[in-house]
C-alpha cells in the first residue's frame, strides 16, 4: 500500500502560528507606565528633583488632548501626561480621580496590528479597531480597561 505523505495544509499552519506565538510572546517589553499630572512641569520637577531623572522627549499629542514628558529609566519610559484641553479623557479621569496616578501601561509588540488582532479575536473590547500614530513616531492602539483586568493597555510598536 503506498504511504500516505501529509502534504501542509490550513491545519499545519494553524498549528505553525500558535507554536511560534508561544515561542515569541506578543508583549516583548514594558514602553512605558504612564502617570496622569495636573501640571506637567511640576511631574518633571518631582521625578528630576526626586531621582535626578532627566527628559529625553516632550511632545503634545493633539488626537489625544495631551501634553507628554518621557522619562527613560532604562529601556522604557515613566511617561507624564497633562490634558491639553477640557475634552480630553485624561481631563475627565483627573476630575474623576480628583488627583495624579496611574493612568495605563504602554507594552512594546512587534507588530502592533498582529497583536490587536489577537485581542479582538478573542472578543476582547479595543479603543482602536486599528493600529494609528503615538508619540515619538510609534504606532499604537489602545485596549478597554474594562476587558484588560482594570488597566488601559497600550500596544506599542516602535
Ligand atoms: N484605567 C482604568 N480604568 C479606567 C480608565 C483608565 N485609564 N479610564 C476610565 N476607566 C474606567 C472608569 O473608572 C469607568 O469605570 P466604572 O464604569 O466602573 O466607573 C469606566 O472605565 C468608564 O470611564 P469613563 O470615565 O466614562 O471614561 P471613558 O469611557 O469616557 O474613557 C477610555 C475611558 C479608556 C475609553 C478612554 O480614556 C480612552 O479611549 N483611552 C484611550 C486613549 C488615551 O488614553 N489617550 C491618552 C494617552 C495617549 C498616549 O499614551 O500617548
Ligand atoms: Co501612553
Amino acid at each position: 500500500m503506498a504511504q500516505i505523505t501529509r502534504l501542509p495544509g490550513d491545519d499545519d499552519k494553524e498549528t505553525a502560528m500558535s507554536e511560534s506565538a508561544q515561542d515569541r510572546p506578543l508583549l516583548t517589553e514594558i514602553d512605558h507606565i504612564a502617570i496622569a499630572v495636573p501640571d506637567l512641569d511640576e511631574g518633571i520637577a518631582y521625578y528630576r528633583e526626586t531621582f535626578g531623572a532627566t527628559v529625553d522627549h516632550r511632545e503634545i499629542v493633539e488626537r489625544d488632548g495631551v501634553e507628554e514628558a518621557l522619562l527613560k529609566v532604562a529601556e522604557s519610559y515613566v511617561q507624564l501626561l497633562t490634558p491639553t484641553r477640557d475634552d480630553s479623557t485624561v481631563a475627565k479621569w483627573l476630575a474623576n480621580r480628583g488627583g495624579p496616578g496611574i493612568h495605563h501601561v504602554g507594552y512594546r509588540v512587534d507588530d502592533c496590528a498582529a497583536a490587536l488582532d489577537a485581542v479582538k479575536r478573542q472578543g476582547f473590547r479595543v479603543l482602536d479597531e486599528q493600529p494609528r500614530p503615538g508619540s515619538r513616531g510609534t504606532t499604537v492602539a489602545f485596549i478597554h480597561p474594562k476587558d484588560a483586568l482594570g488597566t488601559l493597555i497600550e500596544l506599542v510598536q516602535e
